[in-house]
């Protein structure tokens, strides 16, 4: 078997951050345009990160401490450049964080030399993933992710306790942790986000309640609470305000996904929706709108999924499953979505504000029967045929 050098390594590396990534055009429905390649994979994880560079040590130039898998990431845009804050999960399992950044929303994304190095505050976190960043209207930008445990109540190997993690940052080089957030009324808590701005004085989150690592059990969706003081943030009274349904995509559980972006008409919510199906849970994402004033009030709920696991994305480590908890609004109305496929990779998809308007309030709601679904469909091809006969 060949040796390969070190050098070879790194320019196949680097030949991959200059692979353009041309729009897909297979794929169409008005809303999205997918980018035709990822834009994170292992593969853009950096040789040095890998690999004993030196041949001394390394004789056979092997990966000493490989990468897995690149995903759920945070995104925002600093100055004019787009940073994903990226969950990489090594060959161990463990995730952590680190920075990949591009002067390009779709393209070109290189990881800042080291990776994240979190405050190690929580003696029994093991794992940590799938930050979300918000930049608050207090001048900070907070980083909420799942911070999880060994359960030590239970003799299980495989139970864990999930918490909200919080930390600030100005400039996603330098982290401070706040301690995990509380919930008076919900015993975990994953997929997190804290809302940008203050309501009634308050820090918002949207949260999601769980009675178990898994299953959301009791917990009936999206919850929002408020807390004073975001240094020991505790939160009593969770309001369900998107509601897991029965046979609809977020049977199972669903999830706050972006930080929600601010429109004219409202609050929109990117989120992931989960259903259990004979091969396992399908993760897809969908949207929703809340009141600007009060973003617990839910105002529109567009039927169905948003966007789907689709050809290559449907299998991974964790297949049939698209998740995101990051998009950046830039500033000329574009809306970068960035959603991972399977637990494995990190993909683009690019879309608008006024697209996303219209789409999450003109999209009938979903009628929850199939009667009234197909009731609903024989409308939208009635008016069709007539609008169509009367333009012949
Ligand atoms: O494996 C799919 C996703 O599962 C979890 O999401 P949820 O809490 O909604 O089940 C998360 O661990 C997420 O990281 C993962 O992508």
């Amino acid at each position: 078997m060949m040796v390969k050098s070190y050098e070879s390594l790194t320019e196949a590396y680097e030949r991959l951050l200059k692979r353009p990534n041309p729009a897909d055009e297979h794929f169409y429905n008005g809303l999205f345009t997918r980018y035709r390649n990822p834009v994170l994979t292992r593969e853009h994880i950096p040789p040095f990160w890998m690999y004993d560079a030196n041949p001394a040590t390394n004789p056979f130039m092997m990966q000493r401490l490989g990468v897995n898998a690149t995903m759920n990431s945070g995104a925002i845009k600093m100055g004019n450049k787009y940073c994903l804050v990226v969950r990489v999960e090594g060959m161990d399992r463990k995730s952590f964080f680190a920075v990949a950044e591009s002067d390009r929303p779709t393209e070109g994304f290189r990881f800042r030399d080291y990776p994240v190095i979190l405050p190690d505050t929580e003696k029994e976190e093991t794992n940590v993933y799938d930050m979300r960043l918000t930049r608050h209207e207090d001048g900070w930008i907070y980083g909420v992710f799942c911070s999880e445990s060994k359960d030590p109540d239970s003799a299980d190997l495989s139970a864990a306790v999930a918490a909200a993690g919080i930390v600030r940052t100005k400039d996603l080089e330098t982290w401070e942790r706040l301690p995990n957030l509380v919930t008076l009324n919900s015993p975990q808590q994953r997929n997190v986000v804290l809302h940008p701005e203050l309501v009634n004085g308050k820090y918002a989150f949207y949260t999601r309640p769980m009675d178990d690592f898994i299953e959301t059990g009791s917990g009936g969706g999206i919850g929002f609470g408020l807390c004073d003081d975001i240094t020991h943030a505790v939160i009593g009274e969770e309001k369900i305000i998107s509601r897991r349904k029965y046979h609809t995509l977020t049977e199972a559980k669903n999830g706050a996904g972006a930080v929600p972006i601010r429109t004219e008409k409202g609050w929109i919510h990117l989120a992931h929706g989960v259903r259990n199906t004979a091969a396992g849970l399908r993760y897809v994402l969908y949207a929703f709108a809340t009141d600007l004033r009060d973003p617990s009030r839910l105002i529109a709920e567009p039927s169905g999924m948003m966007l789907g696991p689709l050809g290559r994305e449907r299998t991974g480590d964790v297949s049939n499953v698209v998740f995101t908890n990051g998009a950046i609004a830039d500033d000329d109305g574009k809306v970068y979505l960035y959603y991972a496929s399977s637990d494995t990779r990190m993909h683009v998809a690019e879309t608008d504000v006024g697209r996303l308007q219209d789409y999450v309030f003109n999209t009938p709601e979903d009628p929850l029967r199939s009667p009234d679904c197909v009731r609903q469909r024989a409308e939208l091809i009635r008016r069709n045929l007539e609008y169509l006969k009367e333009r012949r």
